[in-house]
């Protein structure tokens, strides 16, 4: 690959002449030379961010805009196969492209020595894009990426220069300007190894610091964010959460505790690095069709007014039957609907002129709830509080919406900063322009959580236990069959509140073999799931949990 060419006036195009070693060596020091231009690119990428802001960095802008146009069902499989480690694949997968890419621009650099950084400088307006294309993006996003690739593109050209072949005997013969600057220390029949050298070990250290600098001024971003949340002082609620029922934890050996810790919450967003907002900075703007009295009001104005303590269960569209994002957190936070209401807000059902409420975050996630919904006298609650401390970041440090009964993705807005009262007719938020329903409320669901599949426990009685939910009506009754014989109703757990999952437990009386467990739930409406399987597009997956096992 290296420099092969038959025209004799090209004066990199000594093949017949360069000892196959020189050959080789020069190979592989052009791909490290193009390896060293792609650090250089992301650490001084790194280093303007931290100016900027982190998530213009060209990895996270990359990742991010393939986010933006993963469909569904792609979206679906990341979030099944590698649950919440899908960002971590998908910016390992950015890089490891990244660097093969390098790698071979390297290579043609060693030939072409202006194609190189020309492809660098491609790479550096994907970046550049990408960043600036993203739901919250903006034209200084694009900084990071340009000066990484302006300063590559130097680098690589430098660094290209020094492989440039001297042939032997007259040193001079020269390839062209930088290398013959170098013409001196170039011991004929070679290329500039100690130039080379020298250069390479310069453009790497001064990329490392770079790159360790922009690390430390970005975190220090983060530093300040973290002490605003360490100063939060969460004032006791006015209206407590009904306290837990004695027996809504059956406390079954492998059955999901009835309140998921912070720290075993499900994470799903699309945010590849984790939004730190300063609580002292925030500010919630709530206007649009038909707010008469526009509201921006801080954190402390938040915390200051009535707050009300809630058990509520939040769910994802993505969650396969059987599937782990689900959690039922304790929160405490303001309720919507009466600050919506000072803010003029009437409900469409009491003649209001907007249908939806379209929720804002700091990272360019749009998130649309139906009015009505939020103003039917349920919970649902600007969150400020998860499991009595600040919302974790990871949850949406400082503000998050939590509505009980609809998923995720239309109601659970982390990282608020924006409420706006709209049509459904006028705006489709993110996941609706990509194929999700527009409204989704969760579906009535249960899940075996043991035994696990594939266990084998001992023939006799085993308990067979789970969860069950279907926020905001409630679960009736679980039934549980074995090989498709005839339904047995499960011990319903001490119901919480309608809003909260609800745990259930059959004693099986195994025998041994093989068999395979079914459960469906039974909603306070009346409805009882439906065995059809449908996928988690478009707005929630149906069909009911079975587990095969092995009765030793
Ligand atoms: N800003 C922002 N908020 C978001 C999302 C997101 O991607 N970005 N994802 C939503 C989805 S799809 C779900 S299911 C819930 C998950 O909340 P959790 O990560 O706290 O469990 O957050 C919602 N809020
Ligand atoms: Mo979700």
């Amino acid at each position: 690959m290296a420099g092969v060419s038959e025209d004799p006036k090209d004066p990199m195009s000594e093949a017949g002449q360069v000892p196959r070693g020189v050959r080789v060596v020069r190979g592989a020091l052009a791909a490290l030379s193009g390896l060293i231009a792609g650090l250089v690119a992301l650490c001084v990428a790194e280093l303007v961010s931290a100016a900027v802001r982190p998530e213009a960095g060209p990895v996270t802008a990359v990742g991010g805009a393939v986010i933006d146009r993963t469909p569904a069902a792609v979206k679906d499989f990341a979030v099944r196969n590698f649950g919440n480690d899908d960002k971590l694949v998908l910016q390992l997968g950015i890089l490891a492209l990244l660097a093969l890419f390098a790698m071979a621009v390297g290579v043609a650099s060693l030939r072409y020595r202006k194609v190189g950084p020309a492809a660098v400088l491609v790479f550096g307006a994907i970046g550049a894009l990408a960043a600036v294309e993203r739901p919250d993006g903006r034209v200084s996003d694009a900084l990071p990426s340009v000066v990484g690739a302006l300063v590559a593109c130097a680098v690589l050209y430098l660094l290209a220069g020094r492989l440039a072949y001297r042939p032997s005997p007259d040193g001079d013969r020269g390839t062209d300007g930088a290398a013959a600057d170098a013409a001196p220390v170039t011991p004929p029949g070679s290329f500039d190894r100690r130039g080379f050298v020298i250069a390479a070990t310069a453009a790497a250290a001064v990329s490392a610091g770079a790159g360790v600098l922009g690390r430390r001024l970005n975190a220090s971003g983060a530093a300040e964010a973290a002490a605003s949340r360490e100063a939060v002082a969460l004032p006791a609620p006015s209206s407590t959460a009904r306290p837990i029922p004695a027996g809504a934890d059956l406390g079954v050996r492998g059955l999901s505790s009835f309140t998921t810790s912070n720290k075993d919450f499900y994470r799903v967003d699309t945010a590849l690095v984790v939004p730190r907002v300063d609580a002292n900075s925030w500010r919630l703007r709530i206007h649009g069709k038909g707010v008469s009295r526009p509201l921006t009001v801080s954190f402390q104005d938040l915390l200051r007014r009535e707050l009300i303590e809630r058990d509520i269960t939040l769910t994802c569209v993505s969650n396969e039957v059987g599937g782990p994002y689900v959690g039922n957190a304790r929160w405490i936070g303001v309720p919507l609907a009466d600050l919506l209401a000072e803010a003029g807000v009437r409900p469409p059902s009491k003649g209001g002129p907007a249908d939806q409420l379209v929720s804002r975050s700091v990272d360019g996630m749009t998130i649309g709830t139906p009015v009505d919904t939020v103003m039917d006298g349920r919970d649902a609650m600007l969150a400020v509080g998860m499991n009595g401390e600040p919302l974790p970041f990871d949850h949406g440090f400082p503000v998050r919406m939590v509505v009980p009964g609809l998923y995720g993705y239309v109601s659970a807005c982390k990282w608020l900063e924006d409420l706006e009262l709209t049509t459904f007719d006028d705006y489709d938020a993110y996941w609706v322009k990509r194929s999700w329903s527009r409204e989704a409320p969760i579906k009535t669901q249960s899940r075996i959580d043991t035994p696990r599949p594939f266990a084998s426990p001992k023939a006799g009685k085993v308990p067979v236990a789970g969860v069950a939910w279907a926020q905001h009506r409630g679960i009736e009754r679980v039934e549980v069959r074995v090989d498709g014989g005839s339904w047995n109703p499960a011990k319903l757990a001490a119901e919480d509140s309608e809003d909260t999952w609800r745990q259930w437990l059959w004693e099986w009386p195994a025998t041994s073999g093989s068999h395979t467990l079914e459960v469906r739930a039974t909603d306070r409406d009346g409805n009882t799931q439906t065995d059809k399987r449908v996928g988690t597009v478009p707005n929630g997956a149906t069909g009911w949990h079975s587990v095969v096992v092995a009765v030793d």
